[in-house]
């Protein structure tokens, strides 16, 4: 009998990612779908595999709802990825962002202890959970103290405990992944790299003469969500429940990462790149470089795509649209 997974979140950029990975692999696909206003676009990253998976209306801060999917699924793989997942936006709607994040991390987990307790549950944890801390190697690891600088990065870290509670306590398996920035063609365009990428094609193209940002010098290490992806399920099929960070051990700046976008059309940054307050976050988090020796030890995984593989692939997406 095929495996069965329940996705929340899965219309989201590593949902559908996600969905396509287990679909190859054989499992059943169920998800959980947040009902919008907007139906047109809504479920867009799905069009390729809509007729293969089961989606249902629901949403993480909905306990009926998730219990009773959670009862009919009867599922061997959970994934919580639901999430009010900006970070920026989380200064804006903090008390949504944790009911979200944090308290819909354990309405689902408490979901799986009454009704599913064999399945094996990944959390979608955030490398924004350490903050501002850095290990002397400049590397943030497993062991990095946590210590949020953002509503969301806290939600993250209650979530995260919540799960490590629940495995000791109950003994669920109940794993975190610790997910350092991950972009791809189905980024949405209101995080940076992807913000970058197409105003940079529209100025390439004349469309548009200059691009506002917030903080140009904080640093991120930027993985390909397709990796990542791969990583989350091999976290579910470990003989064990544990955490692990997903990164890709390489770090640039904002400013580094425009000039290479604009190089690669041709352009000089510094003519078209502008600051603009309205980007800035309260608190910023400003440096992130993660150490995966763990995983690539434990879980055999590696990255397949490099910086610049992933960079050349958004901007073909952005250039044909
Ligand atoms: O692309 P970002 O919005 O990603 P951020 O805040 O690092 O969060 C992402 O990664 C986390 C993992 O660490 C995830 F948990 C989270 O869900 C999300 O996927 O911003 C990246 C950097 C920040 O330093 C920000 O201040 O880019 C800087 N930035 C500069 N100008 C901007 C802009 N960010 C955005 N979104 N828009 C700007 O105009």
């Amino acid at each position: 009998m095929a495996r069965k997974a329940l996705i929340t979140g899965i219309t989201g950029q590593d949902g559908s990612y996600l969905a396509e990975h287990l679909l190859s692999l054989g499992y059943e696909v169920h998800g959980l779908i947040r009902r919008n206003s907007i139906t047109e676009n809504q479920q867009s990253r799905l069009d390729n595999i809509s007729k293969h998976i089961h989606n249902e209306y629901g949403d993480v801060s909905d306990v009926s709802t998730i219990d009773r999917v959670m009862m009919r699924v009867k599922p061997d793989e959970v994934y919580n990825l639901a999430a009010q997942s900006h970070v920026r936006i989380s200064f804006d709607v903090p008390q949504y962002t944790v009911q979200t994040n944090a308290l819909g991390a354990l309405n689902v987990l408490e979901s799986v202890r009454s009704h599913a307790p064999e399945a094996h549950f990944y959390q979608a944890s955030s490398s924004e959970m350490f903050g501002n801390s850095v290990d002397p190697d400049g590397k943030q690891r497993e062991t990095t103290k946590m210590s949020p600088v953002s509503p969301y990065g806290c939600a993250k870290l209650f979530a995260y405990s919540i799960v490590r509670n629940y495995r000791h306590s109950y003994k669920l398996f109940a794993s975190n992944g610790i997910l350092f920035n991950h972009e791809s063609p189905r980024r949405a365009s209101n995080f940076v790299t992807s913000k970058i990428i197409k105003n940079a094609v529209l100025i390439s193209q004349g469309k548009l003469d200059k691009l506002e940002l917030g903080n140009l010098d904080s640093q991120r290490d930027w993985g390909h969500s397709k990796d990542y992806v791969r990583a989350m399920h091999l976290i579910l099929q470990h003989h064990e429940p544990d955490d692990f960070v997903i990164s890709t051990g390489q770090t640039h700046s904002i400013r580094e990462f425009c000039e290479i976008v604009f190089k690669k059309l041709g352009l000089d940054y510094t003519k078209y790149v502008v600051q603009n307050p309205k980007y800035m976050r309260p608190e910023e988090l400003r440096y992130l470089c993660g150490d995966c020796s763990k995983a690539k030890k434990v879980l055999n995984w590696s990255p397949h795509y490099t910086f610049d593989s992933m960079i050349d692939e958004m901007i073909g997406q952005w250039t044909v649209k």
